[in-house]
């Protein structure tokens, strides 16, 4: 098969995601074209099967505004005919799937069928699709798919909530390729953050608000209380200002280190000894699958999709979203001792192994397959 994969480039789970499926897509014999405006993040091998097309706005003074969904339009008929495309995947409702909407129109026109299927991902829908601005695209873009999936059931039953959906939504999650999180504990790297053997205790987003990162520090300054710890932040976003200096009110800054972005960060995880994501909403928590699979457990909230990731007393902990009461008692009781720690280790290992790639790829291959039939039929 030919594939156009369409996302967001930057850090962000839902271009991570894409950026590793069409990795294995890869490698697995099909044809894969990237189109975005920036070398994904985690593409960092070109070559065989894998082919990455740039979406280049230039600036025009007429314009306050720059036209990117005109332009990535246009270069998906680009690329789709020259490239003799089966079909289109994209990530993100918007804009990617009102271009490929545009895209399919425009390409039938000059005898071409290229079907697109879309891909929800949580944000589209749960925080951007809330704007009501933007719910006539969102609902029409969906409609109008040749398939759609969402990474969690969850995020399904919220996008049929918000939205006027007549078309089929197909739960296919998130998943994780445990050769490429094969890393060992990194001892020296680890000595250094915590060098009287304390518990290392992990957060990383993109800190915006719907993480909660302010929570990690308060639990944090309880866990401490009670064992010795140390707290690594790793990413970097508007909130972060403000968890820097919650850090220091509560007396915990001298016990915490912010490393900022880190573009591999399944080399670093493995040194943590508990996860924690007390995120707002979370369509699916892929922070917590890439600790999982690092043996690394997970303090999470209830909420979204979280409960289909983290399994309770199993991988982690799950509690109400704000009750930093709960989750530091969560956290020391995973902690307290050695064998419990092992022990939640792994669970959150082989609840990982549950999204292992080589069981969710086969769900995306089918979909394509019946995508492709369907448009041969017509
Ligand atoms: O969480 C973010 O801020 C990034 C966002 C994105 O759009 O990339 O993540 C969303 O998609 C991920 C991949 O499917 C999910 O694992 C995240 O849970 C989801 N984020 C939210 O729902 C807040």
């Amino acid at each position: 098969m030919k594939i156009g994969i369409v996302l967001y480039p930057t850090y962000g789970g839902s271009g991570v995601v894409a950026t590793e499926l069409g990795i294995a897509l890869a490698k697995r014999g099909h044809q894969v074209h990237f189109i975005t405006y920036n070398q994904p993040v985690r593409l960092n091998e070109l070559g065989k099967n894998l082919f990455y097309h740039e979406v280049r706005v230039t600036d025009y003074p007429l314009f306050e505004y720059s036209p990117y969904e005109l332009v990535l339009t246009s270069k998906l008929v680009d690329v789709a005919m020259h490239e003799q495309l089966d079909l289109l995947h994209v990530h993100y409702a918007i804009p990617h799937a009102s271009a490929a909407f545009m895209a399919r129109a425009i390409l039938r026109k000059r005898g071409y069928n290229v079907p697109f299927i879309t891909t929800l991902h949580g944000t589209d829908i749960t925080l951007v699709g809330k704007d009501p601005s933007f719910e006539p695209v969102i609902t029409f873009a969906i409609n109008e798919s040749d398939a759609v999936t969402a990474v969690s059931e969850d995020l399904r039953k919220d996008t049929l909530k918000l939205f006027d959906i007549q078309n089929d939504i197909r739960v296919i999650p998130n998943f994780i390729c445990p050769q490429r999180h094969e890393f060992q504990i990194d001892h020296s790297l680890k000595a250094y953050y915590a060098p009287a053997g304390e518990r290392i205790i992990m957060h990383t987003s993109n800190f915006r608000k719907v993480k909660r990162v302010k929570d990690v520090v308060k639990i944090f300054a309880r866990v401490q209380e009670e064992i010795p710890s140390k707290l690594l932040f790793i990413g970097d976003g508007p909130e972060r200002f403000g968890v820097e200096e919650l850090s220091r009110e509560l007396g915990v800054a001298d016990k915490t280190f912010f490393l900022g972005k880190v573009r591999d960060v399944e080399e670093i995880i493995p040194i943590a000894d508990l996860f924690v994501l007390p995120s707002e909403t979370e369509s699916f928590g892929l922070a917590a699958l890439e600790a999982m699979i690092s043996k690394v457990p997970v303090i999470s909230t209830n909420t979204g999709g979280l409960p289909e990731v983290n399994e309770n007393a199993i991988s982690g902990y799950l509690s109400e979203v704000g009750d930093v009461k709960d989750m530091a008692k969560n956290a020391i009781s995973i902690l307290k001792n050695d064998e419990t720690l092992q022990q939640f280790k792994i669970g959150a290992y082989n609840r990982a192994l549950d999204f292992d790639i080589a069981k969710i790829l086969p769900l995306y291959i089918q979909l394509y397959d019946e995508v492709i039939r369907k448009k041969n039929l017509e």
